[in-house]
C-alpha cells in the first residue's frame, strides 16, 4: 500500500517534469493585438500597482500594469544597499527580533488592507516565512512602517492574510513546534506529543495601521500552509490549509502525502473574541519584537515584549473545526460572496468546493465524522458543495472575478483554468510558461475584483528570457480576462521568486504618495536644519558630523582631526524640499553601505576608519548637472594626534594648519 502511493507519487512528480519542461506551443502563444494591449505609451501611466512578493530576495516589488514596468523595489526583511536599509543607523533597529538582527528572511504573501472587503491602498502587509515576522508598508511612503514577530511559530507561511476590515492581519505557522514557554529540548520524534500548531491574529489600529498580537490559538501539531478570511455572509470565519495531518517529523515529502485527506480548519474568529473578552486566554512568556519606523524622528525603534494571550483550541470546542480536504491541501480561497471555499490539493485530480451555508448547518447538526487531536472533524459531504472534475494537474491557488468565475493554478500540468463556481465546469484553459505558483486578479481575493486582468507567477521559466548563466529571471505572465477567452499578452521577469502578489487601481494610491518630508517636521535628534548648524562634535572616541545635503554640496565637505580608534557617525540631513531628489552618501573603506536620504530627511552612517590617511566621501544618487561636484574629504591621523577637529565648506583653513 505505502509502496504503491510512492510509485504514484513518483510517477505525478516525473509527469510534472515532463509537462513543466515544455508545454506545447511555447513559442507562438502571443498573437494579434496583444501587444497593444500591454502598450503604455512614454510619459503615461499605469492603470494599476502590481505588488509583488520577491520571495528568498525578502522585498517587495512595485510594478505597473499593463507595462510590467519595475517600479520600485520596497525592502522589507532583508538588508538593502541601494537604499541603506539595514545599514543606516535609524533603519537597524527594524531588522531586530529575539534572536537580535536578522537581516535576511523570504517574503511570500503580499496583502492589501482591506475596508468592506474592497482593497483600500492604506498599508500593504507581508510575511517573513523563516524567523517568524509580519511587516506593514505604508503605501503613502512606499516603506516598511512596522514589523511584529510571532512567538510560537516556525516558517510564517499562512501568513498575512486580513479580515474584511483590517480587523486584524492572521498568520499561521507552517511548522509545528513546541511552545516557546515549554521545553524544547525534546527528542524530534516527540511530534505528536510536544508540537503544536498556532494561529496568530493580529490586530491593526484603524487609524495609523499600529499592529499588536490581540491573541493566538494553539492548536494540534499540523503544518498550516495557507489561508483566507471569511466575507460577506462569512465575515467572522477564518480558513487555513492544513496537512501533513500523519504528523510526520522526517521525508515528509513521503510520509505527509500518506492519508487521502487532510483538512481545511474553519476558525471562527468572533468566538475566539468573545473567549478573549471572557478571560478564557492563558497568558504565556514569550520574547518576540516589535518594530516602528517614525516619519518624524526618521528613526526606528525595536522593543522586545514579553507575553502572548493563548486560547487552547481543544478546550474551547466551538472555535475550530477541520473539514476534510483530499491530497495536503495548498491554496485556501474564499469567493468574494463568501459562500464558497475552495480547497486546492497539490496531489488531487480534483477540486472541492465547500459551502459556508452547509458548514453551518453541519456544525449545529453536529454531524460530524469524528475528532482529530480534540477538534470536531465535519463529515466531507455535509459540508461540501462540489467537485470539480478532472481540472487539471496540481491545482495550487484560486482567484476570482467578481462575475462568478473562478481561475486555478495548475502547477504540474502548467496552467491556468477558468471554471465556473455554480455548475463547476471548466471554461478555458491558457498554458503558462512554466510551473505557475500563485495568481492575481487585481482584488481577486477580496469582495469587489477588479477583473481585467490576471497575472500568473512562475518558478521556472527555461527558455523564455535570454540566458543568465546557471539562474534564470523567474516570471510573470499578464493575461487579459476581460473576455470569455484568457489572452496572454506579457512577460516579465521579477527579482527573487514572484510568490504571491496583489494588485489594485492606480487611483487608490497614486494621490496620497508623500513627496517630501517637511524640513521643520523633522525630529530626529541628529538633525541640521540648515548649513549654519551644521557641524562637527567629539564625544570621547566618538565624532558626530552633522552633515547637510543640498545641490550640490556637503557641508561640511573638509574634516581634519579624526584619529584612529574613533568611530565617526555620519548625520545627514537633506535639505531638498522638491520631490524626487535624494542624496546619497558614501565614505571610502566604509564595511557598510551606502545612506540614501530622502528630502527632509536625516540619515546615519556609521564608519570606523581601518587605517590613517585621506578619504574622500561623495553623493551617490545623480542629483544635479554638478553632481559629480559632491564631495569631500575626511582626513584621519594616528591614534593620540593632535591635530585640532576641525570642518569647513567652501573655505580653506590657512595654509599652515594644512601642512604637517
Ligand atoms: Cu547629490
Amino acid at each position: 500500500m505505502k509502496n504503491n502511493k510512492v510509485v504514484s507519487l513518483a510517477v505525478i512528480i516525473a509527469l510534472g517534469s515532463l509537462f513543466a519542461c515544455k508545454p506545447k506551443n511555447a513559442g507562438n502563444a502571443i498573437s494579434g493585438d496583444a501587444a497593444a494591449k500591454a502598450y503604455v505609451a512614454p510619459g503615461k501611466y499605469d492603470e494599476f500597482y502590481n505588488f509583488v512578493s520577491g520571495g528568498f530576495s525578502g522585498q517587495m516589488a512595485v510594478y505597473g500594469l499593463p507595462s510590467g514596468r519595475l517600479l520600485r523595489v520596497v525592502p522589507v526583511f532583508s538588508v538593502d544597499p541601494e537604499k541603506g536599509y539595514g545599514y543606516s543607523e535609524e533603519s537597524k533597529p527594524m531588522l531586530n527580533t529575539s534572536h537580535g538582527m536578522v537581516p535576511w528572511d523570504d517574503l511570500h504573501h503580499p496583502e492589501l488592507s482591506q475596508t468592506n472587503g474592497e482593497v483600500d491602498g492604506r498599508w500593504l502587509f507581508g510575511n517573513a516565512n523563516n524567523t517568524p515576522r509580519v511587516a506593514r508598508i505604508d503605501l503613502t511612503t512606499f516603506r516598511t512602517a512596522e514589523i511584529i514577530e510571532l512567538p510560537n511559530s516556525g516558517g510564517n507561511h499562512s501568513s498575512p492574510f486580513i479580515t474584511e476590515n483590517t480587523e486584524y492581519v492572521i498568520a499561521g505557522t507552517r511548522f509545528s513546534v513546541p511552545p516557546d514557554d515549554k521545553n524544547g529540548d525534546v527528542p524530534i520524534n516527540s511530534y505528536k506529543k510536544n508540537f503544536k500548531g498556532t494561529l496568530s491574529f493580529i490586530s491593526v489600529d484603524k487609524t495609523d495601521g499600529k499592529m499588536a498580537i490581540a491573541f493566538q490559538i494553539e492548536c494540534p501539531g499540523v503544518n498550516f500552509d495557507l489561508s483566507h478570511s471569511g466575507k460577506g455572509k462569512s465575515h467572522g470565519w477564518f480558513f487555513f490549509s492544513c496537512y501533513n495531518t500523519e504528523q510526520a517529523n522526517t521525508l515528509l515529502e513521503v510520509n505527509a502525502s500518506q492519508r487521502d485527506k487532510d483538512f481545511i480548519m474553519a476558525v471562527n474568529w468572533k468566538k475566539a473574541e468573545e473567549y478573549i473578552k471572557a478571560g478564557k486566554g492563558k497568558k504565556q512568556k514569550v520574547r518576540y519584537a516589535h518594530n516602528t519606523y517614525s516619519d518624524v524622528t526618521h528613526t526606528a525603534t525595536s522593543e522586545i515584549l514579553t507575553d502572548v494571550t493563548v486560547l487552547d483550541s481543544k478546550e474551547l470546542k466551538d472555535i475550530c473545526y477541520f473539514i476534510p480536504c483530499p491530497k495536503s491541501p495548498h491554496g485556501c480561497d474564499v469567493d468574494p460572496s463568501g459562500e464558497y471555499i475552495v480547497g486546492s490539493g497539490k496531489l488531487a485530480a480534483l477540486i472541492p468546493v465547500f459551502s459556508f451555508d452547509k458548514m453551518q448547518k453541519a456544525i449545529a447538526a453536529k454531524d460530524y465524522a469524528g475528532e482529530f487531536e480534540g477538534i470536531p472533524v465535519i463529515k466531507y459531504e455535509s459540508v461540501l458543495y462540489g467537485e470539480v472534475k478532472k481540472p487539471g494537474l496540481g491545482p495550487l491557488h484560486t482567484e476570482f472575478d467578481g462575475k462568478g468565475n473562478a481561475y486555478t493554478s495548475f502547477f504540474v500540468s502548467s496552467e491556468i483554468v477558468k471554471w465556473n463556481i455554480k455548475d463547476l465546469k471548466v471554461l478555458d484553459r491558457a498554458s503558462t510558461f512554466y510551473s505557475v505558483g500563485h495568481l492575481c486578479i487585481p482584488g481577486g481575493d477580496s469582495r469587489k475584483p477588479n477583473p481585467k486582468y490576471l497575472i500568473a507567477y512562475n518558478k521556472i521559466t527555461k527558455d523564455r528570457y535570454l540566458p543568465t548563466g546557471p539562474e534564470l529571471a523567474q516570471s510573470a505572465q499578464l493575461f487579459d480576462i476581460s473576455g470569455d477567452k484568457m489572452q496572454l499578452i506579457l512577460d516579465f521577469p521579477t527579482i527573487g521568486e514572484p510568490h504571491y502578489a496583489q494588485a489594485i487601481a492606480a487611483d487608490k494610491i497614486k494621490n496620497n504618495s508623500v513627496k517630501i518630508f517637511k524640513i521643520e517636521e523633522n525630529q530626529n535628534p541628529y538633525v541640521s536644519k540648515g548649513e549654519a548648524t551644521a557641524k562637527v562634535v567629539r564625544e570621547g572616541n566618538k565624532v558626530h558630523v552633522y552633515a547637510t545635503a543640498i545641490r550640490s554640496h556637503f557641508a561640511p565637505d573638509n574634516i581634519e582631526g579624526v584619529r584612529m580608534g574613533d568611530e565617526v557617525y555620519f548625520h545627514v540631513t537633506n535639505l531638498e524640499q522638491d520631490w524626487d531628489v535624494p542624496h546619497g552618501f558614501a565614505i571610502k573603506g566604509a564595511d557598510n553601505a551606502e545612506l540614501l536620504i530622502m528630502p527632509g530627511e536625516t540619515q546615519t552612517l556609521k564608519w570606523i576608519p581601518g587605517k590613517v590617511g585621506i578619504y574622500p566621501m561623495y553623493c551617490t544618487d545623480f542629483c544635479s548637472a554638478l553632481h559629480q561636484e559632491m564631495q569631500g574629504y575626511v582626513r584621519v591621523s594616528p591614534a593620540g594626534s593632535n591635530v585640532p577637529l576641525m570642518f569647513s565648506t567652501g573655505k580653506n583653513q590657512p595654509a599652515k594648519e594644512n601642512q604637517d
